[in-house]
C-alpha cells in the first residue's frame, strides 16, 4: 500500500474535487497528511464547495493556490514548494454542451493543461518511484454503446463529443510519459458522478432546480439514451484506493452499476423532489419537455468495473435510492450555495443554451 504526504489536488474547487477533499479530510479516507488545491476558478470552480475545510485547516493540512493548470513553470514551482508526491487530476472544462458551443477552452485545459501538468512532475520527480501521477477520466472516452454490452478497460478508443476527444488525447499523453520516461501513473475512467456541489449545468440538479422554480424540464431528444449513474463519494473512494494499491501503468473503470434511461431518471426525480415540497408528482412531471437533442448524442454507457472490484476489493456502498434522496435534499437545503452559483455567467448559459433547443 502506498502513501502520501503532500497529495496536490487540481479542479478542488469543482463538483467532484471539492467532493474528494472533503472525503481525504474524513475518517473513511484515514490520510494523515496535506492537500494543495490548485484551481482556476473557471465558472466551475466555486470557493463555497470548499468553506467547512477553509474554516478548519486552511494553513494547517490545506492550502489553495489559484492558477491556470496550463502554466508549467508554476506547476513547478508548486511541486517544489510543496514538496508534492502524489497529484490527483481532476481539473478540466468538464460540460459536453459546453464543448460544442466552444471545444477551444477544452483542448486547451483538458490537453495542454494535463501536458503542462504532467511535464512539471517528469521535470521535477525525475526517476522518483514513491511519487504517483493520477489521472481522473471518463467513460466518455470509449464512445456510445447500443443496447448490449460493456466499456471494460481494454475497449478502443472512439470519442465523439470535443469533450470526450479532450479526455481521450489526455488519456493518451497520460499513459505516454509512463511508457516513454517511467512515470509512476495510474488512471481511472468513470461513469456519470452525482451528488452535492454539482454545478447545475449537469442533469441532476438542472432538473431538481427547475422543479423546485416550476420551470420546464429539458429532455434532450427522446429521452431514451443511457447512463450509468455513480456517488460521488463512491467514486472517489476508488480513486483514493486506486491511488494506494492500483497497478502502476493501468487504468481502471469505475461505475455505479446502475443505468437508467434519462426519462426514467426524471421522472423518479420529480416524485422525490415532489415528496420533499409536499406537491403532488403530475405537478412537476406536467413541466416534462422534450427538446431538441444534443448533437453527436452518445446513446448509451454502461461500465464494467470487475477489474477494480475483483482486484482492490472496491464496491459502491450508497444505493441509488439513498443518494438520489441525499442528492435533492442537499440541493434544496444549501440555499446559499444556490444562489453564489444563480447569477453570472449561469443565467448566460442556461438562455444560449436553452434558447436554441
Ligand atoms: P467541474 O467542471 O465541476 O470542475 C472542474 C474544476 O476544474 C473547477 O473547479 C474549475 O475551476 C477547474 N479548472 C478548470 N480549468 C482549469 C484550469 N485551466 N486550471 C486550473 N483549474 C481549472 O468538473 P467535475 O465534474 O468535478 O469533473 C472533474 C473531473 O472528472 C474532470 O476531469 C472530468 O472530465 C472528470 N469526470 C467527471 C464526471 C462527472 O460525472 N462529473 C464523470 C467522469 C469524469
Ligand atoms: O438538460 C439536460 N437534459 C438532458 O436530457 C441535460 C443537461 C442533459 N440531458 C441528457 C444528456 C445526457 O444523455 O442527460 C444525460 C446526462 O447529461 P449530462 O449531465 O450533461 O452528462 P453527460 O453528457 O452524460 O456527461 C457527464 O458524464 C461523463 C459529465 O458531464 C462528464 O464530465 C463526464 O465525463
Amino acid at each position: 500500500m502506498r502513501a502520501y504526504k503532500n497529495i496536490l489536488v487540481t479542479g478542488g474547487a469543482g463538483f467532484i474535487g471539492s467532493n474528494f477533499i472533503h472525503y481525504m479530510f474524513s475518517p473513511s479516507s484515514g490520510f494523515k497528511g496535506n492537500i494543495i488545491n490548485l484551481d482556476k476558478l473557471t465558472y466551475a470552480g466555486n470557493p463555497l464547495n470548499l468553506e467547512e475545510i477553509e474554516k478548519k485547516e486552511k494553513g494547517k493540512r490545506y492550502f489553495f493556490e489559484h492558477a491556470d493548470i496550463c502554466d508549467l513553470e508554476n506547476n513547478i514551482k508548486l511541486l517544489e514548494k510543496y514538496n508534492i508526491d502524489a497529484i490527483v487530476h481532476l481539473a478540466a472544462e468538464s460540460h459536453v454542451d459546453r464543448s460544442i458551443h466552444g471545444p477551444g477552452a477544452f483542448v486547451k485545459t483538458n490537453i495542454l493543461g494535463t501536458y503542462s501538468l504532467i511535464e512539471a512532475c517528469r521535470t521535477i520527480w525525475k526517476n522518483r518511484k514513491d511519487v504517483l501521477f493520477h489521472h481522473v477520466s471518463t467513460d466518455e472516452v470509449f464512445g456510445s454503446l447500443g443496447q448490449e454490452g460493456f466499456f471494460i478497460e481494454s475497449t478502443s478508443y472512439d470519442p465523439r463529443s470535443p469533450y470526450s476527444a479532450s479526455k481521450a488525447s489526455s488519456d493518451h499523453l497520460v499513459m505516454s510519459y509512463y511508457h516513454t520516461f517511467d512515470l509512476p501513473v495510474t488512471m481511472t475512467n468513470c461513469s456519470n458522478n452525482y451528488g452535492p456541489y454539482q454545478f447545475p449545468e449537469k442533469l441532476i440538479p438542472v432538473m431538481i432546480y427547475n422543479m423546485i422554480e416550476r420551470k420546464p424540464l429539458p429532455v434532450y431528444g427522446d429521452g431514451k439514451n443511457i447512463r450509468d449513474w455513480l456517488y460521488v463519494e463512491d467514486h472517489n473512494s476508488a480513486v483514493w484506493l486506486v491511488m494506494q494499491k492500483g497497478n502502476i501503468g493501468e487504468s481502471y473503470n469505475i461505475g455505479g452499476d446502475n443505468e437508467w434511461e434519462n426519462i426514467h431518471l426524471v421522472n423518479t426525480l420529480c416524485d422525490i423532489v415532489a415528496r420533499e415540497i409536499s406537491v403532488v408528482p403530475e405537478e412537476l412531471k406536467s413541466l416534462i419537455t422534450y427538446v431538441k437533442d444534443r448533437p453527436g448524442h452518445d446513446r448509451r454507457y454502461a461500465i464494467d468495473c470487475n477489474k477494480l472490484k475483483n482486484d482492490l476489493g472496491w464496491k459502491q456502498s450508497v444505493t441509488f435510492k439513498k443518494g438520489l434522496e441525499k442528492t435533492v435534499k442537499w440541493y434544496i437545503e444549501n440555499q446559499k450555495w444556490a444562489q453564489s452559483i444563480r447569477s453570472g455567467d449561469y443565467l448566460k448559459w442556461m438562455d444560449t443554451n436553452y434558447k436554441e433547443r
